[in-house]
């Protein structure tokens, strides 16, 4: 067999055996979820065929001619029966587009489709395009909300200066998608914008992410809300802070919503992110919330602290110390599969269901913002603790 045969072979059983290891919950957990053993997604786990030209007679050598450098931030849709993923695969170029990748069980075996989303784009083009939350809205379409990035125009001169908007597209089959205006805010820029899956008086509602700078959001963020008559030539007149920022928090310099929320008889369950700084730099955690049925803008319990942090493997990649969430699936047995990505690297799961969730949302102490206040209640449980622990022993 030639040198090349061998190389190919070698190439694309590696990549096989990738795609079909199996994965395992890593128990006792911490009782809300399980974290598992092996990422879900990882850039080695893109197609050979999308990397190398397979051509011997162009590529003798067997080269990688299209390195892909990460796949994270996912949005994610339970679709017939299979648990799909809209992956950001970055390049190496730092370009970032979408592509799907299923799953049967939700922990495993995830394959991406043989191509990535052709995305069209509107008359001003996007630069990057990233960070797809999927919704599943009741007019009947699937949406893809994301950032799109372009030049900051106003700022020749500065080459880091960009804009961040809502780009928003449509389709019924995750194939075919049909591009629609940004979404007009009259916030500075936008990033982090999530369509609510049903209409709210008649109109689309979306969480918003106001912000002053492409990186920074200035005296803006929060998570926002607002309603549109359309979602073509979509227009948000007026936004309203659902969940700010605060001083000493998880979330003391910027937030944004997750996917799109889950309804349940209790109310709203939702996902989002917190940051804050360090001498290290920023610190991206997840958080969860929730508000009412009728209202969702209303929030009724905000469990104190992150919800998932960082932890081992996941401090480590390209932009350390994150770990960012914009996907999560409910299944007809009311489990939940929570797609992180950690690090701006690699995708993640880990799974809960919706009982467990309403638990810990409606019993985790909100933040005294106080180190008296947190003793306090961790004192309370301690002192009820000690009257019981004998009686486990
Ligand atoms: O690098 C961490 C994250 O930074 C941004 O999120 P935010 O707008 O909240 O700061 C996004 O670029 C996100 O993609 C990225 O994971």
């Amino acid at each position: 067999m030639s040198d090349f045969r061998v190389r190919a072979q070698q190439l694309l059983q590696k990549h096989e055996a990738l795609i079909t290891r199996a994965n395992c919950a890593i128990e006792p957990g911490n009782g809300v979820y399980s974290r598992y053993q092996n990422p879900i997604l990882t850039a080695e786990h893109t197609p050979i065929f999308w990397r190398y030209d397979l051509n011997e007679e162009s590529n003798p050598r067997l080269m990688e001619r299209l390195g892909v450098n990460a796949a994270f931030n996912s949005g994610a849709l339970y679709w017939n029966g299979k648990y799909i993923l809209a992956v950001r695969i970055e390049g190496d170029d730092r370009k970032s587009f979408f592509a799907i990748a299923e799953s049967d069980n939700g922990v495993d075996g995830f394959r991406f489709w043989d191509y990535p989303i052709t995305l069209p784009e509107t008359d001003r083009p996007d630069t990057n395009v990233y960070d797809m939350r999927l919704t599943q809205h009741e007019d009947g379409y699937i949406y893809g909300l994301f950032c799109t990035e372009r030049k900051d125009e106003d700022q020749p001169n500065d080459l880091s200066a960009a804009e961040a908007q809502c780009g928003i597209a449509r389709t019924k089959d995750l194939v075919t998608w049909e591009r629609l205006p940004d979404l007009i805010t009259y916030s500075g820029q936008q990033r982090n914008v999530v369509l609510h899956p049903e209409f709210v008086d008649g109109k689309y509602a979306m969480y918003t992410r106001p912000q002053d700078g492409f990186i920074s959001v200035g005296a803006g963020g929060g998570i926002g809300w607002g309603l549109s008559e359309s979602m073509d030539g979509a227009e948000i007149k007026d936004e309203v802070i659902v969940d700010g920022k605060a001083y000493h928090t998880i979330k003391e310099v910027k937030n944004g919503q997750g996917p799109a929320p889950i309804k349940t008889s209790h109310g709203w369950l939702h996902m989002a992110h917190g940051v804050r700084n360090t001498a290290a730099g920023l610190r991206y955690v997840l958080y969860m919330f929730m508000t009412e049925l009728e209202r969702p803008w209303v929030v009724t319990h905000r469990p104190g602290g992150h919800f998932i942090a960082p932890k081992g493997n996941e401090r480590v990649g390209d932009v350390s110390n994150v770990v960012f969430a914009n996907g999560w699936i409910v299944n007809e047995k009311n489990e939940v599969f929570i797609y992180y990505a950690s690090s701006d690297t690699r995708m993640h799961v880990a799974t809960s269901s919706v009982d467990k969730l309403i638990d810990y949302c409606v019993n985790t102490p909100e933040d005294g913002f106080r180190s008296a206040a947190s003793v306090q209640t961790r004192n309370t449980l301690i002192a009820a603790n000690l009257n019981i622990l004998d009686s486990l022993k």
